[in-house]
């Protein structure tokens, strides 16, 4: 077994910590770790040259659960490394084809973030009152791009207990001049019957159209549908799964007791249990609109983006190669 790349354990580590986080992030992220190993690799023969990015990629690939955008990211990769191994291409041309692939995989992610921005402020209007969860930077590229249109419009931004990411969505907001208003999870139903819209996240995007995101997003979207307010869910391609249409959910993140009471305090009540998921599921009935690269579709074209984007083939191969193969 090849050892691993320093930074590639150090980028793992990162992710798992939640120093990188949100899902577009974790997977540019994991494109640069196979970047990295690619380019640092010292493999004399092309088995090795791959044996070496399995065993990074097997890595990433057990620092976090939940977000899909980090199995397809690798999926990316590994898919096209693979195929072109299966050629029995020389070792330089297979390194090169990493490289070009993570390249290309970090790349296209940004400008997906990009066009969602664009297409995503057409559904901004003036004067609005937009509430989110969390922090995704596909929300904030709608909203910054409606922003420099000259809209105005205000948002409420929950403060997302336990690791408060609301504070770095309103941080942003606020540097970028929106007039932002930040409230406790708890004050959500409080305001709701006042927004215009919701727009959040997402982590991964279910065949059936559900979207996973941050703890509380299901609780958000209930409430917004109790008092008719718009539900909007930003997601790249990427953050689509194909696993789910070979039914197989990913796992829901539950991340450690002390993130929510210290060790001290834990110690204090002996008999009782804290549980701390980090993402919920919302159902599709809950959701308008979902605003990929690709356009807008609502949930029930979920189906269609994933088998566009990733093909029958790449359902089959994602049997082979993807979490199965490479954490089996
Ligand atoms: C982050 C989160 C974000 C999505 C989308 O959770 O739930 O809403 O990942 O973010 P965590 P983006 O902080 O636990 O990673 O649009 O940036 O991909």
């Amino acid at each position: 077994m090849p050892s691993t790349n320093r930074k590639v354990v150090e980028i793992a580590r990162d992710i798992k910590s939640m120093k990188i986080r949100g899902a577009g992030k974790i997977a540019r992220h994991a494109a640069e770790a196979l970047l990295i190993t690619a380019q640092q690799s010292k493999a004399k023969k092309p088995s090795t040259f791959v044996r070496e990015l399995e065993t990074s990629a097997r890595l990433l690939l057990e620092t976090r659960p939940t977000a899909v955008s980090l199995p397809n990211s690798i999926r990316f990769i590994m898919f096209r490394v693979i195929e072109a191994h299966k050629r029995n291409i020389k070792l330089r041309q297979l390194r090169q084809l990493a490289i070009k692939a993570a390249t290309d995989f970090i790349q296209n992610s940004l400008k997906a973030v990009k066009s969602i921005g664009v297409i995503g402020a057409k559904r901004i209007g003036d004067g609005e009152l937009i509430m989110t969860h969390c922090n995704s930077t596909a929300v904030i590229a709608i909203l910054e791009t409606a922003f420099n249109q000259g809209k105005h419009f205000e948002i409420f931004v929950c403060e997302t207990r336990p690791r408060l990411q609301g504070r770095i969505t309103a941080q942003t907001l606020n540097e970028i001049g929106i007039p932002t208003t930040l409230i406790v999870d708890g004050a959500i139903r409080h305001f709701m019957s006042r927004m215009d819209k919701v727009i959040v996240g997402a982590d991964t995007v279910v065949a059936n159209g559900a979207v996973i995101n941050k703890i509380g997003t299901s609780t958000v979207a209930l409430t917004a549908y109790e008092s008719r307010v718009s539900f909007y869910v930003a997601a790249e391609t990427y953050k689509f799964s194909p696993e789910t249409m070979l039914g197989q959910y990913p796992k829901i993140e539950e991340r450690d007791p002390s993130e929510i009471l210290s060790k001290e305090e834990l110690k204090e009540m002996p008999g009782v249990k804290v549980r701390n998921p980090s993402f919920d599921i919302t159902p599709p009935h809950l959701i308008n609109l979902i605003i990929t690269e690709r356009g807008i579709i609502s949930p029930q074209a979920a189906f269609m983006i994933i088998r566009e984007e990733f093909g029958l083939k790449a359902l089959d191969e994602s049997m082979k190669y993807q979490t199965y193969h490479l954490l089996s």
